[in-house]
């Protein structure tokens, strides 16, 4: 069997530290739970950018058009805008969730 050389030695070395540090993150639990919760994030993001492309359709079918749970007076989205299909003048008032 040949002598190793001491670069060999410093590579199994770092190989070996590599190893000691990867174990220690995964005992520890940093490595998975904090990926899981960096995805939990993306996905609120992901709703967060959908909930502010999409708006409030219609402000007087009883629906919540944009599937953000809010629907007609209680959606930001209708303030100001007609919320009674047979009277153009009332409008919603997201402050007091009416239609006047
Ligand atoms: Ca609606
Ligand atoms: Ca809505």
């Amino acid at each position: 069997m040949k002598a190793q050389t001491s670069l060999e030695y410093l590579l199994l070395l770092g190989v070996a530290l590599l190893l000691v540090i990867l174990a220690i993150l995964l005992i520890r639990g940093n490595v998975l739970p904090q990926t899981e919760h960096q995805i939990s994030n993306i996905h609120t993001n992901i709703q967060s950018v959908q909930n502010s492309l999409t708006v409030e359709s219609v402000c007087y079918d009883g629906l919540d058009n944009d599937g953000d749970a809010l629907t007609d007076c209680y959606d930001p989205d209708c303030n100001g805008k007609q919320c009674d299909e047979s009277n153009s003048s009332k409008l919603c008032n997201y402050t007091t969730k009416t239609c006047s």
